[in-house]
């Protein structure tokens, strides 16, 4: 596709969500609720949802599409919208969260929301707003899809996948204590784990799903072309949850590399203590007097005065140059440098490439157009969206 048709998808994307966001209001206002509400509530939902890649928001419009094998109604393009943007108002719940507990700076070249000062101080009210972003996709599920029997597989989807991206979560946060960095407790595994469940699920499976349940895809059926049974949904799941797993690390390798110009956020990893991909790897590669130097500086909070200068750079340039980064940090940063993170990172991304186009090409599709069957294009579409991505 060319980078103008991806334009005009986008846009077409976000006038969508100018719709949704007005359905949103109205039924905060016919609650009778005061403007400086309204107001508040509006500015929650226009500073949190739209304004970032919306990989995963398009993903479900696209994935319709492909598996209807046909250019979309009117009305059957805004409930794959509504899916859509079910997808990235879950993403700004977790993410209004998630900056909360990661202590973060930046996120989309501005100001995370709880750090948010003007018109009013939001601070811990983020946790209050998240939950509002949350309950915003469940009203609009009802109002447009009550009356379609995909309702509940759609709510059941939403509920459970929520669950297991909280269960990710709660490891990511427990496995990185703030107070007590051990080396020891990381490995390859648990980080596997983590990023599974805290990313794979609700950023690759979810959208997919969800618009093979708005298109009648059944839980199985027998493929055509080989006479065996097959089970859609399980063979999503077994490509998307390791393409999740792909995007995750590139994640945690764009927090160590990426500028903030870059990626839109200040990485906050090394000094969290995150079981990230970088630091495990690490790990796995570095010598003992390099072991040593990362067990005595990984997750070492900057001193008072690097902490003021961080704060100042961040407030100056909203994210635009590179944040300022403390001694140990540096020193960390160095290790990862000289054991080479860079070329290891590079090799991973052309392996995973490889071996998931391998198990995409592996799966049995019917012809284009035929309604309630899986194709591959699905796979490859979502996996050229984020191959080789610097943002
Ligand atoms: C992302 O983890 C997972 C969720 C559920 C938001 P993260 O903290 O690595 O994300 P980011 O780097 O965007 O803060
Ligand atoms: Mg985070
Ligand atoms: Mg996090
Ligand atoms: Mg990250």
């Amino acid at each position: 596709m060319s980078s103008a048709d991806k334009a005009v998808r986008r846009a077409k994307f976000e006038d969508a969500w100018n719709v949704i966001r007005d359905e949103l209001v109205d039924n905060f206002k016919s609650h009778g609720m005061p403007q400086d509400a309204i107001d508040w509530y509006s500015r929650n939902l226009d500073y949190n949802v739209p304004g970032g890649k919306l990989n995963r928001g398009m993903s479900v419009v696209d994935t319709v599409e492909i598996l209807k094998g046909r250019p979309l109604s009117d009305e059957e393009y805004l409930k794959a919208a509504v899916l859509g943007w079910g997808v990235e108002l879950l993403q700004a719940f977790f993410l209004v969260s998630d900056d909360l507990m990661d202590s973060s700076v930046t996120r989309r070249g501005q100001p995370c929301w709880y750090r948010v000062e003007k018109p009013a101080k939001v601070g811990t009210i983020a946790v209050n707003d998240s939950f509002m972003l949350e309950a915003a996709l469940y009203y609009l599920l009802k109002k447009h899809f009550k009356q379609d029997s995909c309702y509940v597989d759609l709510l059941e989807l939403f509920l459970e996948i929520t669950h297991l991206t909280e269960m990710g979560q709660l490891i990511d946060l427990i496995t990185a204590p703030e107070d007590e960095v051990d080396l020891n407790r990381f490995s390859l595994k648990k980080h596997s784990l983590i990023v599974i469940y805290k990313t794979a699920f609700y950023s690759f499976y979810l959208p997919v799903a969800l618009a093979m349940r708005m298109c009648g895809v059944p839980d199985s059926y027998t493929d055509a072309s080989t006479g065996t049974e097959l089970k859609p949904y399980e063979v999503a799941n077994s490509i998307l949850i390791p393409l999740g797993e792909y995007f995750q690390i590139q994640d945690d390798y764009l927090d160590f590399s990426g500028t903030p110009a870059q990626i839109g956020k200040v990485g906050t990893d090394i000094v969290d203590n995150k079981c990230s991909w970088v630091i495990n790897t690490a790990l796995a590669l570095a010598t003992p007097e390099q072991r040593r130097i990362l067990e005595q500086n990984y997750a070492v909070k900057p001193n008072e005065e690097e902490k003021a200068k961080a704060r100042q750079l961040a407030e100056g340039n909203h994210g635009e140059e590179q944040g300022y980064l403390g001694e140990a940090e540096k020193r960390v940063k160095a290790v990862f440098e000289e054991i080479g993170i860079r070329e290891k990172y590079l090799e991973l991304e052309e392996t995973r490439y490889k071996q998931l186009t391998g198990m995409i090409n592996a799966i049995p599709e019917g012809p284009r157009g035929q309604e309630g069957i899986l194709r591959r294009e699905v796979f490859t579409s979502f996996l050229n969206k984020i191959y080789r991505r610097q943002k």
